[in-house]
């Protein structure tokens, strides 16, 4: 059996019940199996790939927070350091009620090669807690907050680990739980990103992940003699991510007609007012049913839909496995032209291969949209000077980061015969820079 199989094989049954992890470890080794198998004899003495698949540390804990009524609650908060050879951990902290360890795995596995991507020095994690913020007040969301930074700022430091927002967490999560870190540690540093501009956080953070989303969508197009303008978009989710890749792509002259959130959708064929929309999600924090309040010639549908509709690009912005094969046949059939993931493997392993089957340019989260996490680091860097950088620097930086990633996958795909494939080539060129660094570090 080849030495990549016994790895997969071996994942699944040293982890069991955590599909979304092996879902990811077998896209990862999938995808290098070319790599590995001209250096087999080399990997397997140094066990390269069961180096890789273990995390360096799991920790698991307790968070107990009490709400407004006095009831005592107690969730599981997790943090999952997983590869710190080419710079600290760095990953965000998803709060949401289907967070388990699979998910944190997966998560914290995808992270190690989207931050190697991004060109930047930081290492792979990922975090967060089975507590739903839905529906919580200031005053619960702030008790939790404190409760789980607690026992997490035993394990975080600048320049250790450096959690950020993802799922659930936005700027006051990272707020609450700053506050608790500096109060516990005396310590104000940059142990967190996505911090407010007020205390150390680095301006175009909120917009990065969905700009970056878009710069490396517009770079692709133009590289196959197309571009955004004039281009309908989809979109789904209807949070940081897919505000901000709504906001860009239809800055680049796109228009984004859909978009959606746990429990419905919208269709707006006049394009997406993003200004309501950010009313609605960031200001009142409410469903998107308001929207129609907004603008009454847009519809909005109970459940899942947003595929079903006609667009040139799709934009998978909301959450894991969101888009599956019968979806992306209706997106083909549709004529769409690109995917491009702004969220976490949100198309199944079945819909990526149907995709790449038809012609479809396709490019995974890892280098889609390591915009956010790129931009993280260049918060860290700002921390560490104790400067602020303006708007505009920041933003042009994420810019040629976004285009030079491209171009990394386009060149690392090209060199091993996967003209095209995206997926191959990102997840080659991110082992690449780690397997470089964890040889030159030795057996640790
Ligand atoms: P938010 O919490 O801001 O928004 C998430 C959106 O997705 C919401 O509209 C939410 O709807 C929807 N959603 C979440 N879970 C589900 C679910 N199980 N079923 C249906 N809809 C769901 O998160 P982000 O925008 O930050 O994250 C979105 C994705 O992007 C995630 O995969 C995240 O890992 C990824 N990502 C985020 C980055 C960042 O910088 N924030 C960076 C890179 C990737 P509702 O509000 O109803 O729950
Ligand atoms: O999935 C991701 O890359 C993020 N949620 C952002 C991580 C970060 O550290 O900014």
């Amino acid at each position: 059996m080849s030495y990549v199989d016994e790895v997969i094989e071996q994942v699944e049954k040293q982890n069991p019940n955590e599909p979304e992890f092996h879902q990811a470890v077998r896209e990862v080794l999938e995808s290098i199996r070319v790599v590995v198998d001209q250096n087999e004899e080399k990997f397997r003495r140094d066990a390269l790939l069961e180096r890789l698949v273990n995390p360096e540390r799991q920790i698991k804990f307790r968070v107990p927070w009490i709400d407004d009524h006095g009831q005592v609650h107690v969730n599981t908060g997790y943090r999952v350091q997983f590869n710190s050879a080419i710079g600290p951990y760095k990953g965000g902290l998803r709060l949401h009620p289907s967070v388990n360890l699979s998910i944190i795995k997966f998560l914290g596995f995808e992270q190690i090669f989207k931050n190697s991507l991004t060109g930047l020095p930081i290492g792979g994690g990922k975090g967060g807690s089975d507590f739903d913020p839905k529906g919580k007040s200031d005053r619960e969301v702030m008790a939790f907050c404190q409760a789980f930074m607690s026992e997490l700022c035993k394990y975080i430091g600048a320049n250790t680990d450096v959690p950020a927002g993802d799922i659930g967490t936005g700027a006051r999560e990272i707020g609450y739980m700053y506050g608790q870190y500096k109060k516990l540690r005396g310590l104000f540093e940059g142990v967190l990103t996505g911090k407010g501009i007020s205390y150390g956080g680095s301006l175009a953070r909120t917009e990065a992940t969905g700009y970056g989303l878009l710069y490396l969508t517009e770079e692709m197009l133009r590289c196959h003699g197309q571009d955004m303008e004039g281009k309908t978009v989809s979109v789904s989710g209807a949070g940081n991510v897919a505000i901000y890749a709504i906001e860009k792509a239809e800055q680049m002259g796109a228009k984004v007609v859909t978009c959606s959130d746990s429990t419905g959708w919208v269709y707006d064929p006049d394009g997406i007012d993003v200004a309501a929309l950010k009313e609605i999600k960031e200001v009142k924090r409410q469903r998107l049913t308001e929207y129609k309040k907004y603008r009454p010639k847009a519809e909005y549908r109970v459940g899942k839909g947003v595929w079903s509709v006609k667009t040139d690009i799709a934009l998978p912005c909301a959450t894991q496995n969101e888009l599956n094969l019968e979806d992306a046949k209706k997106l083909v059939a549709n004529g769409v032209l690109a995917v491009c993931e702004g969220a976490n493997m949100p198309t199944t392993e079945e819909a990526t291969k149907y995709f790449q089957d038809h012609g479809v340019y396709f490019v995974p989260g890892k280098a889609a949209n390591a915009g956010g996490v790129a931009t993280s680091a260049l918060e860290m860097s700002q921390d560490s000077e104790r400067l602020a950088w303006t708007f505009e620097r920041v933003n042009s930086e994420l810019n040629a980061i976004m285009v030079r990633l491209y171009h990394n996958i386009d060149d690392a795909a090209k060199k091993y015969g996967f003209e095209g494939n995206y997926v191959v080539g990102a997840n080659i060129a991110g082992f690449e820079k780690v397997v470089d660094a964890m040889n030159a570090q030795g057996i640790v």
